[in-house]
């Protein structure tokens, strides 16, 4: 049976356990760094790996994959920075429509230019609204996107983003304050979205302590993705496991 990935988010929602996500962007690791990740994640029971970037200048995808995929049995999903970054090595794709922003090219343009290697891919695809909150300074993914985020003291702007998303269909949302950001998504800003919709919640950008790990997931972030921190330093690994479980609705 082919795995539904969606349908594993669903089920742990349903179940109030939450679920860590290591983000690793290709550009920015080698063979070693990977295998270290993927045993890591591995003896943690890591429930995803999310790898893409926001600039691809070297070509490690396909490497960087196959590597996680050597080492350890985790799903990975792709979290393209661009169509470019669409390979039927993944298991699956998010695929988004950055829904925060009003740049035509980002809520649809590009995915009609990666719908038909898409249908070719076979990937499991996760169609999600991508929202940009404001993380204290301008990060990659806003400079990228030419959008600007929503500011971290709206959170009512946010939760009918968020809503809105989800009436047109989306099946996930991404609170992202980018990465390395200096403010990690408020968690008045997750609770706030977290109440409003019934589809998983994922929120990322500037985690990097197990507390804040655990008070995204109380918040109601259904999802925690952590990069920069495990780029620095991957032993944060456990205690950022142990976190997120601590965070399940059932302790
Ligand atoms: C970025 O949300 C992710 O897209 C993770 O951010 O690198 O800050 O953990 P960090």
């Amino acid at each position: 049976m082919i795995p539904n990935h969606y349908q594993t988010l669903l089920n742990a929602k349903a179940n109030g356990q939450k679920l860590l996500a290591v983000l690793i962007d290709p550009d920015k690791g080698n063979t070693d760094t990977w295998t270290t990740l993927a045993l890591l994640a591995s003896a943690n029971q890591v429930d995803l790996f999310l790898v893409g970037g926001s600039l691809m200048v070297h070509q490690q995808l396909g490497a960087c994959i196959n590597t996680l995929k050597q080492h350890s049995n985790i799903p990975v999903i792709l979290f393209p920075g661009s169509p470019a970054q669409i390979t039927p090595l993944a298991d699956g794709i998010l695929l988004l429509s950055l829904i925060s922003g009003r740049n035509a090219d980002l809520l649809i343009g590009q995915q009609v230019q990666a719908a038909a290697a898409l249908k070719q891919s076979g990937l499991e695809l996760l169609p999600t609204g991508y929202i940009l909150i404001d993380g204290g300074a301008p990060t990659t993914v806003s400079y990228i996107s030419n959008t600007l985020p929503i500011p971290t003291n709206k959170p009512e702007i946010a939760a009918l983003t968020a809503l809105a998303g989800e009436q047109l269909g989306l099946k996930l949302i991404y609170l992202e304050a980018g990465s390395g950001a200096k403010q990690p998504v408020s968690l008045e800003t997750i609770a706030a979205v977290s109440g409003q919709i019934t589809v998983p919640l994922i929120v990322g950008g500037g985690i990097r302590t197990g507390k804040a790990a655990y008070e995204a997931c109380k918040a109601g972030a259904d999802v925690v993705v952590i990069g920069t921190a495990f780029e620095e330093e991957p032993n944060l690994l456990p205690e950022m496991a142990g976190a997120v479980k601590a965070g399940h609705k059932t302790t």
